[in-house]
C-alpha cells in the first residue's frame, strides 16, 4: 500500500516565500492548509484571506517496490506513450534532440516537456492524473479526483521507495481558495481500484456501443477529394449505421473551417453526406482541430487577437504539423462565436450529425494563466466543445485524458498508427507523441481500463491491407486483435474490396474477439502476453513487440 507521509506546501505573499511540510492541517493569520486523510482519500486544500501566489503543493508517499513490480503512469495526453515499466525504467523527454531541431519542429509543445522535469535516473518516472504499481494481480493505485482544478503529476523514485503527487499550481494567484490535491489511494484487483476511482469521481459506467467505420486518414492522409471519397464510399461495405469519417484535408487550411477546399470538393461537403444517405452507407463523421490554426490560414493572418499568448505576450506554437500551427485563446469571445458558427455549419448545414473527431485539443492549455491552471483551462475548453457539439458524439483526440472523462463519447488513447510498425528509424528520436503502431498498441493495452468507464476507447484504426505498408502479417494481425480486445471504436482505413483470403481470415479472427475480456497483460521485454477470457475459458495470447526489419513496400496498383 502507498503510505502517506506528508504534504509540502509553498507560496509567496508580500514578496516573501513561505513553506511548510506537514501531515495535518496548519494555518497562520494569512493562509490555511487543510489536510484530510479519510477512507483512502487524501486532500490538501488552501484558503487565504489575502491574495497569494502558489509555488508548490505536493504529497509524498512511501512504497516498497519489489523487483517484480510494474509501474504504470498515465502519459500527458492521448498520444503520449503510456505503458507499464519495470522499476528500473526511465522515460525520455526531448532533451536528447539537438535544440535547433527541437525548436524548429516545436517538439516540446506536444507533451509535458516545457513544464516537467525528465530524469535520467533509473526508476524515476512520471505521469499525470493516475498511475499504479502492480504486483502480479494486486494494484496499488493512485488517482486524482479533481483534475479540473489543475493536473496532478505523479512521480516515482523506485530506488528511494518514494512516490510524489504534485498539484499543478506554480504561479497560480489565488484570492481566497484553491481546491488543491484530492487523491484516491487504494489497493485491490484491477476492477476494484478502477471502479472505486470512477465512483469517487462520480462518473457512472456507460454502455457505449462499439462504433464500426471508416476514416480517410490512414489511406489518403490529406490527399482527399469528392471523387476519392465517393469511390471509397461506393466500394466500402459500410452498413447504414456504420460511420464514414472524413479526416484532415477537406479544408483550405487548418483553422479555416468554413472554407472547404473547392478544388477537392467542387460540390461542397453536403454533397458527400447526401451521397451517403442516397447509398444508405454510413453515418457522417468529420475531423477538425478547433483550438489551433496553421500559419498559412486566413484565421492566423486576420485574427491575431484570437491567438493564445504566453505570459510574455508571445504567440504559442502547438507543433509543426501542416505549415506549423498556433494555439487559439478559448476565452476570446469573438473566437468562441466563430467556433459556434463552425459547429453549427458542420453539423446542421453540411450534415455531420453523427460524429466529430476533435483533435489537437491539448493546444488550448499549453500555457497556464495567472488565474487558471492548465487543468482549469482544459476543463473550460471541453465544456465549450460539449455545448457546441450538443448531441453529436465527440471523439476526443490529442487531449489530456482526465479532462474528458465522462464528457466525450469516445477518445483516442494512443498515438497514430502508421504504415510501419515503429515508423522510420530516425523518427525514434522524436517526442513521445510521435506516430508508431507499436506504441499505439501498448497504449491501448495499458489504458484498457478506461474503456466503458471514462469513455469508449479509440485504439486508432486496424490496417490489414498488405499494400503500402512495411508491417508483417503478424504485426497487422496483432493491431487488429488488440483493437478488437481493448476498444469501442472499430475503424479502418482499408478498402474491404482489396481484401484477399489472408485479410478476410485476419478480420474474422480479430472480430471474433469482440466481447472477450483481458484478464491480465504482461510486457516482458519483447513479448506482450495477454490472458483473456473467451466464452468462459481462459486463453493465453502472445504478441511479438520487436521492431522486425522492414519489408519492401508493395505499391498499390492504380
Ligand atoms: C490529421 C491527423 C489524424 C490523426 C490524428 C492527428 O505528434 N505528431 O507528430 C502527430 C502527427 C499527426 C497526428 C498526431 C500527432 O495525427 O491523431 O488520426 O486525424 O491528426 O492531421
Amino acid at each position: 500500500m502507498l503510505r502517506f507521509k506528508h504534504i509540502k506546501f509553498a507560496y509567496i505573499a508580500g514578496g516573501k516565500v513561505y513553506s511548510v511540510t506537514t501531515d495535518k492541517s496548519v494555518e497562520n493569520q494569512r493562509v490555511k492548509l487543510t489536510v484530510t486523510n479519510e477512507d483512502g482519500v487524501i486532500s490538501a486544500s488552501v484558503t487565504s484571506v489575502t491574495p497569494i501566489e502558489l509555488l508548490r503543493l505536493s504529497a509524498e508517499f512511501e512504497y516498497e517496490f519489489k523487483s517484480i513490480s510494474r509501474v504504470f503512469l498515465n502519459g500527458y495526453q492521448s498520444w503520449t506513450d503510456s505503458t507499464e515499466h519495470p522499476i528500473n525504467g526511465r522515460l525520455r523527454g526531448v532533451d536528447h534532440i539537438p535544440k535547433p531541431i527541437a525548436d524548429k519542429y516545436a517538439f516540446s509543445q506536444y507533451g509535458d516537456y516545457t513544464f516537467t522535469r525528465y530524469s535520467l535516473k533509473k526508476g524515476v518516472m512520471h505521469g499525470f492524473s493516475y498511475g499504479y504499481i502492480r504486483n502480479y494481480d494486486v494494484y496499488d493505485f493512485i488517482g486524482s479526483l479533481n483534475e479540473d482544478s489543475g493536473f496532478t503529476t505523479i512521480r516515482t523514485d523506485c530506488a528511494a521507495g518514494r512516490v510524489l503527487a504534485f498539484k499543478e499550481c506554480s504561479e497560480l494567484h489565488i484570492e481566497n481558495s484553491f481546491e488543491g490535491l484530492k487523491l484516491y489511494i487504494g489497493r485491490g484487483s484491477e476492477d476494484e481500484v478502477f471502479d472505486k476511482w470512477f465512483g469517487l469521481m462520480g462518473i457512472a459506467k456507460r454502455d457505449l456501443p462499439r462504433i464500426h467505420g471508416y476514416t480517410s486518414w490512414y489511406r489518403h492522409y490529406q490527399d482527399i477529394s469528392e471523387e476519392i471519397l465517393t469511390k471509397d464510399l461506393e466500394q466500402s461495405d459500410l452498413g447504414k449505421d456504420d460511420i464514414f469519417q472524413i479526416d484532415d484535408g477537406w479544408q483550405t487550411a487548418v483553422g479555416d473551417w468554413l472554407s472547404i477546399d473547392e478544388k477537392k470538393f467542387p460540390s461542397g461537403l453536403k454533397a458527400v453526406t447526401d451521397r451517403m444517405a442516397e447509398l444508405g452507407k454510413g453515418k457522417a463523421g468529420i475531423w477538425l482541430a478547433p483550438f489551433v490554426c496553421e500559419e498559412k490560414s486566413e484565421l492566423f493572418k486576420s485574427h491575431k487577437d484570437w491567438l493564445l499568448k504566453d505570459k510574455n505576450g508571445r504567440v504559442v506554437k502547438g507543433g509543426s504539423n501542416w505549415s506549423g500551427f498556433y494555439a487559439l485563446d478559448i476565452y476570446n469571445e469573438d473566437f468562441r462565436a466563430y467556433l459556434k458558427e463552425v459547429f453549427d455549419t458542420i453539423i446542421n448545414k453540411w450534415g455531420f450529425g453523427r460524429l466529430l473527431k476533435l483533435d489537437f485539443l491539448y493546444a488550448a492549455c499549453i500555457v497556464p494563466r495567472k488565474d487558471k491552471t492548465r487543468g482549469m483551462v482544459m476543463a473550460d475548453a471541453i465544456k465549450l466543445l460539449r455545448e457546441l457539439a450538443g448531441d453529436t458524439a465527440i471523439l476526443g483526440c490529442g487531449v489530456p485524458l482526465a479532462s474528458v472523462f465522462g464528457r466525450v463519447e469516445y477518445c483516442r488513447v494512443g498515438c497514430d498508427v502508421s504504415l510501419d510498425w515503429d515508423d522510420k528509424p530516425y523518427m525514434k528520436l522524436m517526442h513521445r507523441e510521435r506516430p508508431s503502431t507499436r506504441n499505439c498498441i501498448l497504449n491501448s493495452v495499458f489504458r484498457r481500463q478506461l474503456d466503458g468507464r471514462a469513455f469508449g476507447c479509440d485504439p486508432d484504426v486496424y490496417l490489414l491491407r498488405d499494400t503500402e505498408t512495411t508491417m508483417t502479417a503478424s504485426q497487422r494481425k496483432c493491431l487488429a486483435e488488440i483493437n478488437a480486445l481493448t476498444g469501442s471504436v472499430w475503424f479502418t482505413s482499408d478498402n474491404a474490396e482489396d481484401y484477399g483470403d489472408e485479410q478476410k481470415k485476419m478480420y474474422e479472427d480479430a472480430s471474433a474477439l469482440f466481447g472477450c475480456r483481458i484478464l491480465s497483460a504482461e510486457l516482458n521485454g519483447k513479448e506482450l502476453v495477454l490472458q483473456i477470457l473467451r466464452d468462459g475459458k481462459k486463453e493465453l495470447r502472445s504478441y511479438d513487440m520487436r521492431d522486425i526489419p522492414e519489408l519492401p513496400v508493395k505499391k498499390l496498383m492504380p
